[in-house]
């Protein structure tokens, strides 16, 4: 302390403790698999029935329509029955028989490509679709704006909202039997979304080299409507199916009008808009592109992103039905085998590939409490480059007025009860202090009149929980460029602990890493205030972290440190956060 260099410090900022690390507080330990004490030992909770609102606080049960469904059906089959026998119908039918002509230059029948193009699809999509439905298990409600709202939600698979102030929305979680979830266990949606995003990286790709290959090999025309025809032969098939009198198929040649239809979508909307609803629940994205995102919001993304998986689900479930109904041994050598005849070929093939599926969706989930740090890994080299390129948008646009501020907004986490924290919080934090360090030139200890000394910032900005709800606040506080400019980060200084008061589910302090270039940010602050009150409680009182261009995980509320250092695998478990140590979180979240 003899060097003069360090009389710049202003002596008031310089608690005695200014200098030690908040490390020793963290749990280290390294897990390695999921067992029953995993993330705090959450007991198993289940949903209930999937249900609509149809008004305000009614609500319709879906399993309604496993009866309503039949008994449409059953109308819709005598009625269908009734109408072959009518002329003008059967005149109809033979006027359009039920496919469009196919341009002379269409090829017939189905390349090897096509047959191993249709299985990787539906193989990687059993992936996709099961850790999905456990990301939705995760906040199982829809919202349809931005704000998500106990009581506005659209559709849920949980009991209605508790009235409890503090209620979590980890609380609101739901365990899934592990043979549908991947996996079933209630929050398990770390791993959950390294196997959708990773495995969607590959189902993309796959989708990729189908469209060349299809645009490439004329197979195309095959399936796109290419006349208006496709409409009539659409009816006279539903008609034909109804009346249980069926088509004769050709799919050799040319799909019927329903077939093509249902194809068409599933190719050319479907798929795509599964992409493009996916990319609309980024923070990072959303964020940047405001104008599209004000319209596009994230539960209107998401809301669309369930109904594709709706879609695709149904597609699915009458695709089989129908391959299995109608000329089952020629139907499989088509896909599996490239021929048109009704040998055994395609069916033992594609047994054979059902075993392959089947295997693998048994041993996906106990797989993944085994070796989830396999997973977590596999699955960030497959999206970690698309995480990394979108965090790197500053989400300076990423605005609202007050006129946008959310009227609830969910409380998360897991709150302190430290004795540490309780007392401060009983002195309405007048002792409270906030201690940055680490490798800046500048150590400080600020207590909350010092920060609310700062140069004042604010904004009003949308969080987006990785569990899959959002909300608009008014943050007010410091920016982080601000404490920066204190503290002077020392050129090696690449990542930004911030430590909390508060311990995690499995012990130790929760902890997050951030890269320093986010600090700069416009976006990036600490918070004191909210909606224009001091912080409460629930939301991180006295001090929180806002990072727009990240998942709500990231923002640690409680802070009681800030530290700057090389590298975060020198703290912790060493991965860049609590949830990363313990739930197998990533630590890049832009997606
Ligand atoms: N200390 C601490 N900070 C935390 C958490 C936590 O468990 N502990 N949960 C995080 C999660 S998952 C979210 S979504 C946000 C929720 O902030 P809110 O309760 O103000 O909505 O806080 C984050 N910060
Ligand atoms: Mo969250």
């Amino acid at each position: 302390m003899d060097d003069p260099s360090d009389q710049h410090v202003p002596a008031a900022d310089i608690g005695p403790g200014a200098s030690a690390s908040f490390r020793s507080e963290l749990d280290s330990t390294h897990y390695t698999s999921v067992d029953e004490d995993w993330a705090g030992h959450l007991p198993a909770q289940y949903g209930v029935a999937p249900r609509v609102r149809i008004g305000q606080g009614k609500w319709f049960n879906l399993l309604w329509l496993i009866p309503i469904g039949l008994l449409l059906l059953i109308i819709g089959i005598a009625v269908a029955k009734g109408t072959r026998d009518v002329p003008a119908v059967q005149h109809f039918i033979r006027q359009y028989p039920g496919a469009s002509e196919l341009p002379d230059n269409a090829p017939a029948g189905f390349p090897t490509w096509l047959g191993w193009q249709h299985f990787l699809n539906l193989f990687l999509m059993i992936f996709i679709i099961r850790s999905g439905v456990t990301i939705i298990a995760d906040h199982p409600r829809f919202y349809w704006t931005r704000h998500s709202t106990p009581g506005k939600d659209w559709f849920r698979i949980q009991k209605p909202v508790p009235a409890d102030p503090l209620y979590t929305a980890k609380q609101d979680s739901i365990t899934l039997p592990d043979g549908v979830g991947l996996p079933g266990r209630r929050h398990s949606i770390g791993l959950a979304r390294w196997w959708h995003l990773g495995v969607d990286t590959l189902w993309l790709l796959n989708g990729l080299v189908f469209y060349i290959l299809i645009f490439t090999t004329g197979q195309w025309m095959r399936l796109v409507p290419l006349s208006w025809d496709v409409i009539p032969n659409s009816i006279s098939v539903a008609i034909q199916y109804l009346s249980l009198d069926w088509p004769v198929e050709s799919g050799w040649v040319n799909y019927n009008s329903l077939q093509l239809i249902a194809y068409f979508v599933t190719v050319f909307i479907a798929a795509p808009a599964a992409l493009i609803t996916g990319l609309g629940m980024s923070p990072a994205l959303s964020t940047r592109f405001r104008g599209i995102s004000s319209v596009f919001s994230i539960q209107l993304a998401r809301s669309l992103h369930f109904l594709v998986l709706c879609w695709f689900v149904m597609f699915i479930v009458v695709h089989v039905t129908l391959v299995l109904t109608t000329g089952a041994l020629r139907n499989l050598n088509h896909m599996y085998a490239s021929r048109n005849d009704e040998s055994w070929v395609g069916f033992w093939i594609f047994a054979a590939s059902m075993v392959v599926v089947i295997v693998s969706w048994v041993a996906a989930t106990p797989f993944t409490y085994r070796h989830p740090r396999v997973v977590q890994n596999v699955g960030f080299a497959l999206i970690g480059p698309a995480q990394r390129l979108f965090e790197h948008i500053d989400s300076k646009p990423g605005r609202y007025a007050e006129k946008d501020i959310s009227p609830y907004f969910w409380h998360n986490g897991k709150y302190p009860e430290t004795p540490e924290y309780k007392q401060l919080e009983a002195g309405a934090f007048a002792n409270y202090t906030l201690r940055v360090n680490g490798l800046v030139e500048n150590p400080v200890e600020l207590s909350l009149e010092q920060l609310r000394a700062l140069p004042h910032h604010e904004q009003i900005t949308q969080h987006f929980c990785i569990q899959g709800w959002s909300g608009v606040a008014k943050w007010g506080g410091v920016s982080m460029q601000a404490i920066l400019d204190v503290v002077k980060p020392k050129p090696e200084a690449k990542w930004v602990i911030f430590y909390s008061f508060a311990v995690g589910p499995d012990g130790g302090i929760y902890y997050d890493a951030q890269p320093i270039e986010q600090m700069g940010y416009e976006l990036t602050m600490l918070a004191y205030d909210m909606n224009d009150d001091t912080l409460s409680f629930g939301h991180g009182a006295p001090l929180r972290l806002r990072n727009e261009v990240q998942l709500g995980f990231k923002m640690v509320k409680w802070i009681k440190g800030i530290e700057f250092v090389e590298h975060f695998s020198e703290v912790g478990g060493g991965l860049g956060g609590y949830n990363n140590d313990h739930e197998f979180f990533g630590y890049r979240q832009s997606i």
